[in-house]
């Protein structure tokens, strides 16, 4: 794969790499899309009909086994390629901040240290009523229905943020501060479909940041990329890491 110079440049001048991904940097570890998720039992669903608290307040057990399910298909999902070049940034660049839509923790998994979950951690349960964390150490996935809090009696959920749900403030305000801050801003596998996250490229560019778009397919963010890599992110970003820094 050909990198423009100037692409190129900016990388290896850049002291400061905010990196936004969606369910694609995942596609490469098994993890299906979000678009492309419902599949089997779950195909007769919309993903943004189950990720809802009515959803949940009219069938909590339905709601608890789709998130079982999924949290099944993430078991054994392990960083891919693209995870592991997005850590290896941080080698190569003083600053890098990764703001992910994604709430698999494969960021973390891969060895990134500054990890922004916009939309929460499937990995973890909290209190619907209470909104306490609930630290189940038993596998909760071998339920059917949502266990109770222990301190209030509540149903537990999933610690992600459901459509209609306001993101978490602080990661927010960082999330927005890393879009006028960073120097190159990576927009990463992500249709640019769900809000506010995907006004984060737009802001950025307006900031005048450098915005660079890694996708197979085009989405409205090609729109305010400066530089736009057609192709998957396990693939690029090793190649783009490689070429940019190639004695290391
Ligand atoms: C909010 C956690 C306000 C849960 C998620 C009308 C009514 C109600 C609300 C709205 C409305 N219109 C707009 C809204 C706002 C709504 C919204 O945006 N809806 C959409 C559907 C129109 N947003 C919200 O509700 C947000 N909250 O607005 O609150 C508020 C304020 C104050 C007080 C109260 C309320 C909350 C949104 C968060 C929803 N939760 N996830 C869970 O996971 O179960 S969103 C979920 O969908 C994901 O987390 C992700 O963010 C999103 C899916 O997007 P992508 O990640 O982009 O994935 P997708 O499959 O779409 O695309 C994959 C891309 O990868 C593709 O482009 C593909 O080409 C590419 N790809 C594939 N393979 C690869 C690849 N790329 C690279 N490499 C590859 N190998
Ligand atoms: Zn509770």
């Amino acid at each position: 794969m050909d990198f423009a110079p100037e692409l190129l440049e900016a990388l290896r001048q850049a002291r400061h790499v905010a990196v936004f991904t969606g369910a694609g940097v995942s596609a490469e570890s098994g993890i299906p899309t979000f678009r492309d998720a419902q599949t089997g039992l779950w195909a007769q669903y919309r993903a943004e009909d189950l990720a809802t608290p009515d959803a949940f307040e009219r069938d909590p057990a339905m709601v608890w086994q789709w998130y079982a399910w999924r949290r099944e298909l993430m078991q054994s999902a392990q960083p891919n390629p693209g995870h592991r070049a997005i850590a290896e940034l941080e080698r190569r660049v003083p600053r890098v901040c990764v703001i992910t839509q994604n709430v698999d923790g494969l960021h973390r998994m891969a060895g990134c240290s500054d990890v922004i979950e916009l939309h929460g951690n499937i990995w973890d349960n909290v209190c619907f009523s209470c909104g306490r964390r609930v630290d189940r150490g038993e596998d909760v996935n071998a339920v059917d229905t949502p266990p109770r809090c222990p301190h209030c009696n509540g149903l537990l959920r999933p610690g992600v943020v459901w459509f209609g749900e306001a993101l978490p403030a602080e990661a927010w305000q960082r999330a927005a501060q890393e879009a006028e801050l960073a120097d190159v801003f990576f927009c990463i596998g992500t249709s640019s479909l769900v809000e506010p996250a995907a006004s984060l490229p737009r802001h950025a560019q307006s900031c005048g940041r450098t915005v660079i778009q890694i996708n197979p397919e085009s989405t409205g963010h090609d729109a305010f990329a400066r530089f736009v890599l057609r192709g998957k992110a396990g693939e690029v970003l090793p190649a783009l890491l490689a070429d940019a820094w190639p004695a290391c």
